[in-house]
């Protein structure tokens, strides 16, 4: 009987330690802080609809590190950079991938120590890419056409060569990130704008950081954004 309750017990906790991790929640004001190299570490999103045939991501990140690293990592079983924002420090590329494509964008003025504002846009049938870094848009590149389909897992904090796995220490993001959104569908500039100045803006339908499904992975702390005095 005893050891009947120890075991009931032990399930219990898994139990609310499980429905703790899986809780949805509003991370606005928030941002994720990853205050070391590993090759570990990450928080994994989860996206609330699968398969897209166009596709928004916005995110704002703060870094020192000079090297390659991930921004935003979303692979699919059969893709792992199913959307990749990747930072290739050697030629000082942002490089949206989609699937097989990619893109290089040089040029930008990513100074390390500041806020970055970046979204990226993809559309399946024409197959173009667009970056928007810091308010300002890139011109159009082709990267790939066709949707993107299966079960969809976005990284933060580490880049997928597989599929939830597959990490590189050397690729890994070490710094802030917040206001992480995607969307099903292409934002007008006028919305981007309004996501790069804060201001009000539609959450994103796929990943919405105000209703955030995610899971932390190793050393990966959730703390307040706004760091003004009073
Ligand atoms: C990461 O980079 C360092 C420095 O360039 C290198 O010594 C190390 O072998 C690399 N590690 C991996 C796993 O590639
Ligand atoms: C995003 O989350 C907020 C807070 O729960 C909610 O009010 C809003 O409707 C959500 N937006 C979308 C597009 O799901
Ligand atoms: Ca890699």
């Amino acid at each position: 009987m005893f050891y009947f309750l120890q075991q009931m017990k032990l399930f219990l906790l898994l139990v609310v330690m499980g429905t703790v991790s899986a809780e949805i929640q509003d991370l606005s004001g928030k941002m994720l802080t990853f205050p070391q190299q590993t090759k570990t570490a990450h928080a994994k999103l989860r996206p609330i609809k699968q398969g897209y045939n166009t596709v928004t991501v916005c995110h704002r990140s703060f870094t020192d590190i000079k090297r390659d690293h991930a921004l935003f990592s979303l692979s699919t079983p059969s893709s792992p950079n199913s959307f990749l924002i990747f930072w290739q420090n050697t030629n000082g590329q942002i490089q949206p991938h989609v699937r097989e494509g990619k893109a290089d964008y040089g040029g930008w003025d990513y100074k390390p120590n500041m806020w970055h504002s970046v979204c990226t846009t993809w559309d399946s049938v024409t197959g173009l890419v667009q970056i928007w870094f810091d308010g300002l848009p890139s011109i159009r590149k082709y990267v790939t056409t066709g949707s993107i389909t299966g079960l969809a897992v976005a990284i933060l904090g580490q880049e997928q060569d597989s599929h939830g796995g597959g990490f590189d220490i050397n690729q890994s993001f070490v710094g802030m990130i917040t206001d992480v959104h995607m969307w099903d569908y292409t934002l007008s500039p006028c919305e981007i704008q309004h996501y790069m100045g804060e201001l009000s803006f539609t959450p994103g339908n796929v990943l919405n950081w105000s209703a955030l499904d995610f899971e932390i992975i190793g050393n990966v702390l959730t703390e307040n954004k706004i760091t003004v005095c009073h």
